[in-house]
């Protein structure tokens, strides 16, 4: 129960001033913020930990894709220079012990109460104040809902008819069970070939008796090149750490791709093939910024895709299931993968490749499921079936503004929001890295420092104004959503069915969901700010 009540200045009690969905790198910082601009808040977690994306995707082999010196807090100095990162990119377990010791260290947990779901969160007008209730059942109102729910926290299971009547065990790579899984031995099937998957099923291969991996669309990954974080780079990045954020935030994702600003097209093929092969032996994303028009000129694109399809067809022997690996959609269009021996995986005795679009699975049976009329024998289902980005978290909770209008209603044919924070007619209701936000498409925490920072701003903005509610305008709305689309529409994202335009759901509109560009993104922000809040109206 809350502990006590605080008076707004319209003088509606709230039993909180704010509460925030979600303990993940969002949640965390969010709560630290408002603490810190003298906001009593309170935090509900699903989950009995902290960590979101990093305490539920407890999968074998799941690991950061972005490197580690850049994918952590950049708030607090101390908390920067104090963390040592072991590996390039970390695995599961090192983020989620830094975000225990980020809780620890600055007492988070004391205003978090875990094993809780939100089930609705419904905004009273005239005291323009949020009431949230849990399953519980339990009610609490705040003056803002802050929702830090995650872009990939809903996780897609599809509905294979017979899922029920399985003898084994059916898993979710987005809600591993919290004891693991002891694969040793058993005969597995990984459904999906996206990110989890790739960095599932090498690691599966090595302990199961036998894998099958059920493929959909082939997927484009290049080496991560994983290894010990070298200390002498560790330590001259904390020389000066700061200018090395900074750095990175003026890069187009807001992490260092070692971009460079040149066509595809521009260089001899020789010389281009030069540039990739460095790439793919330095290993990580950097390959795909390689050139500066991949995305956005066909021709330069397949010069990206020819070079992985040959190292494909070059690691993979059987040449079958070479074929069925090499990707053939555009380059980069899905997020683009990186591995640990992935595609050398095929070459295990134990490990066979089914297309499903030749042997489509058809059902689940008590020993095992059938697909293309085979009979496949299974002790274990991965499903690595990937999310409802961006939107299914929110979608879950029924959210409902003024006059009583539901979130998802309103964003039936696809979200509609104001620099991703916020959708005319939710008033007070903020979303971290909501939709039509860089989120996804850039290195997430600094996005997410960026858009608590930006909410903590205004809340306190707020305060000192004496005002009551914040919403965005419904023109302002409009032309985000014009330009958030506009963007994408000027790029080959669009041309593939790619969970960023929620293809991956049946039924789901296709919206492309995130905004193109970080450093943009945070000018438009500024100038919004330096405008009084431009596009917001305040009461
Ligand atoms: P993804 O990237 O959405 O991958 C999901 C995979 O599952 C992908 O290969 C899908 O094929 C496949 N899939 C989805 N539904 C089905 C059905 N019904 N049948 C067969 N195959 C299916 O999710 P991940 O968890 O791997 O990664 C999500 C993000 O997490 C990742 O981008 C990183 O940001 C971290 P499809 O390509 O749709 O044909």
């Amino acid at each position: 129960m809350p502990s006590a009540s605080t008076t707004p200045s319209n003088g509606e009690a709230t039993d909180y001033d704010a509460i925030v969905v979600g303990a993940g790198f969002a949640g965390l910082y969010m709560l630290h913020r408002l603490r810190g601009v003298g906001l009593r808040t309170q935090v509900y977690e699903a989950g009995d930990g902290v960590g979101g994306t990093w305490y539920w995707n407890g999968y074998p082999g799941a690991r950061c894709d972005i490197e580690s010196l850049e994918y952590s807090y950049q708030f607090d100095e101390a908390l920067q220079q104090e963390w040592v990162w072991t590996e390039r990119y970390a695995a599961r377990p090192e983020i989620l012990a830094y975000l225990n010791h980020v809780a620890d260290r600055f007492d988070l947990r004391r205003d978090i109460q875990f094993e809780t779901r939100i089930l609705s969160a419904v905004f009273d007008e005239q005291s323009a104040t949020w009431t949230v209730t849990l399953d519980d059942g339990q009610r609490v109102t705040a003056r803002f809902c802050i929702m830090a729910t995650g872009c990939l926290s809903s996780s897609n299971l599809p509905a294979v008819p017979g899922m029920e009547t399985f003898d084994g065990l059916v898993c979710h790579t987005g809600r591993w069970p919290g004891a693991g899984v002891d694969l040793a031995g058993k005969r597995v099937a990984v459904i999906g070939t996206g990110s989890s998957a790739i960095q599932a099923i090498p690691e599966i291969a090595r302990d199961a008796a036998h894998l099958t991996v059920f493929q959909r669309t082939a997927t484009y990954s290049v080496p991560a090149a994983n290894g010990p974080l070298d200390p002498d780079l560790q330590r001259r990045v904390k020389a000066d750490y700061p200018a090395f954020r900074l750095r990175n935030s003026q890069m187009p994702i807001g992490a260092n791709f070692n971009h460079r600003d040149v066509s595809a097209l521009a260089a001899p093929p020789e010389e281009r093939d030069a540039e990739y092969e460095a790439r793919w032996r330095q290993g990580g994303t950097s390959f795909a910024a390689a050139f500066n028009d991949l995305l956005v000129s066909e021709a330069a694109n397949r010069t990206a895709a020819d070079f992985v399809r040959a190292k494909v067809r070059s690691i993979v022997k059987d040449p079958e299931t070479a074929e069925l690996l090499a990707p053939r959609q555009t380059f980069g269009c899905k997020r683009l993968c990186l591995d640990t021996g992935y595609y050398a995986t095929f070459n295990r005795p134990n490990v066979r490749l089914v297309d499903v679009n030749r042997a489509p699975i058809e059902t689940i049976v008590p020993g095992g499921l059938i697909a293309g009329g085979e009979t496949h024998a299974l002790d274990v289902i991965v499903f690595a079936t990937g999310f409802d980005a961006l939107t299914g978290a929110l979608d879950r909770i029924d959210i409902r503004g003024k006059g009583g209008l539901r979130l998802k209603d309103k964003w039936a044919e696809g979200p509609r929001t104001y620099l991703g924070l916020q959708s005319a007619g939710f008033p007070n209701l903020f979303t971290v890295t909501g939709p039509q936000s860089p989120s996804v498409l850039t290195n997430m925490v600094p996005s997410i420092e960026q858009h608590v920072n930006f909410i903590a701003d205004c809340i306190s903005h707020m305060r000192d104004q004496e005002l009551t509610s914040i919403e965005a305008e419904a023109t302002a709305e409009d032309a985000w959503v014009e330009h958030v689309g506009a963007i994408a529409a000027s790029t080959l994202y669009p041309t593939c069915n790619s969970w960023y335009l929620g293809a991956n759901i049946p039924g789901k509109p296709r919206v492309f969901l995130a905004h193109l560009g970080f450093p943009t993104y945070v000018e438009r922000c500024r100038e919004a700010v330096a405008k009084g809040y431009e596009g917001f109206k305040f009461r």
